[in-house]
């Protein structure tokens, strides 16, 4: 496949099996025209590394599913970033042998947000969900990352991270080793997520944050607004910090489940809540969000700003995939979802057309006395209130 610089190339929705290529020109769009492209592997890889080896700068991949990646040093992967930036959007990656492995490239900004990542990994520990080696940046927004086999779920050494409103489980049968992996540290804010671990974990930690080293300079790290559950019955840890750890600071986090809070270095904390009755719409089906009688309700508190950015989450990640604002009412909550109302807090999905007429899919949130349109950007795969209304209580 030769593209040109600044090409699009445009993909049925299709499986293409058995098709692997090497990218090296620079600010293409690789985009499947509607519903996924299936790139399935089979096997064929190139250059012995996985089924899309990108050598080019500024890449945006957007509606492509990749599986089946494998090549004989057992180190495949979907997507093998060796160019400097890539944009992964609205994508599916699963049962590879990694679903993303970014090499190390030190100008290299990568941003993936509406990801899913699933049953990725050799089975080794050496292989993952994905994996981002030494990169200038690191975004990981509103994407759903489970049952890595034995890898983890999230892996990156970039300098800094910003790991926001994600997903990232276990289930009941998953083996994957740690929901979130910061081995060197790193300018690290990590919020509005999802960490839940289950019981065929391959080991007892959930986050883990310096584990080989603060080598990363500028290492910090911004634990705020996570829901944290541990279904591992003989306990855990949820969050492990290297000794050496800086800074760090652990806000409005609720812990479920049996083990330690937090082992390695005493963080600044507050906020924070531990508890075996927290209150979820549906624990077992893994739906974290809080039902009225949830003792996380307006125990938060506003943990500001860090360099500019508002630190509080302003999306929530609902099962089993849409984004919608987090809505306000009174102090925060404690946790990654926000409850509106007194009458219990709901959702659905369902399709609209637009001025334009175009379909898209709508996400409203109701409870209580507020509403909560959401819509998701065709563009940019967001998802934003388009109107919140009041109705009678
Ligand atoms: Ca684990
Ligand atoms: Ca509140």
């Amino acid at each position: 496949m030769a593209a040109k610089d600044g090409d699009t190339v445009a993909f049925s929705p299709v499986v293409f099996t058995g098709d692997a290529a090497t990218w090296s020109a620079s600010n293409l769009v690789l985009r499947g025209t509607a519903a996924y492209a299936h790139l399935k592997a089979q096997g064929v890889n190139a250059g012995g590394k996985g089924t899309w080896v990108i050598k080019g700068n500024n890449t945006v991949l957007e509606n492509l599913e990749f599986s089946e990646a494998s090549v004989p040093d057992q180190n495949g992967a979907g997507i093998r970033q060796e160019g400097d930036n890539l944009t992964v959007r609205n994508c599916f990656f699963h049962d590879n042998e990694n679903g993303i492995l970014a090499g190390d490239a030190a100008n290299s900004d990568i941003l993936i947000e509406r990801t899913e990542f699933a049953r990725n990994g050799f089975g080794d520990g050496y292989t993952h969900n994905m994996y981002i080696n030494h990169v200038k940046s690191f975004t990981l927004r509103y994407c759903y990352s489970h049952h890595a086999k034995v890898g983890h779920n999230i892996k990156t050494r970039a300098l800094r991270n910003f790991i926001l409103c994600n997903r990232s489980l276990d289930g009941t049968d998953g083996t994957g080793s740690y929901e979130l992996d910061l081995p060197n540290g790193g300018y690290t804010v990590i919020a509005g997520n999802v960490f839940q671990q289950g019981a065929a974990t391959e080991n007892p930690t959930l986050v883990s944050y310096g584990e080989e080293g603060l080598t990363n300079t500028g290492s910090a790290v911004q634990i705020i607004n996570n829901t944290f559950v541990n279904d591992r019955p003989s306990g855990g840890t949820f969050i492990v910090l290297a000794a050496a750890t800086p800074s760090a600071r652990v806000m409005n986090n609720l812990f479920v489940g049996p083990g330690t809070l937090i082992s390695g270095f005493i963080p600044d904390s507050s906020a924070n809540l531990a508890t075996q009755s927290p209150g979820f719409l549906d624990r077992a089906g893994f739906d974290y969000r809080l039902a009225a009688a949830s003792p996380a309700i307006d125990k938060g508190a506003d943990p500001g700003r860090l360099d500019g950015m508002a630190l509080l989450p302003d999306m929530q990640f609902l099962p089993p995939g849409q984004v919608l604002p987090r809505p306000v009412k009174g102090p925060p909550d404690i946790g990654a979802f926000e409850y509106d109302g007194s009458a219990g807090i709901g959702y659905r999905q369902a399709s609209a057309r637009s001025a334009k007429g175009q379909v898209q899919d709508i996400g409203v949130l109701y409870g209580g006395g507020r509403l909560f349109f959401g819509a998701i950007d065709p563009v940019d795969g967001l998802g934003r209130t388009v109107r919140h209304s009041l109705k009678s209580e």
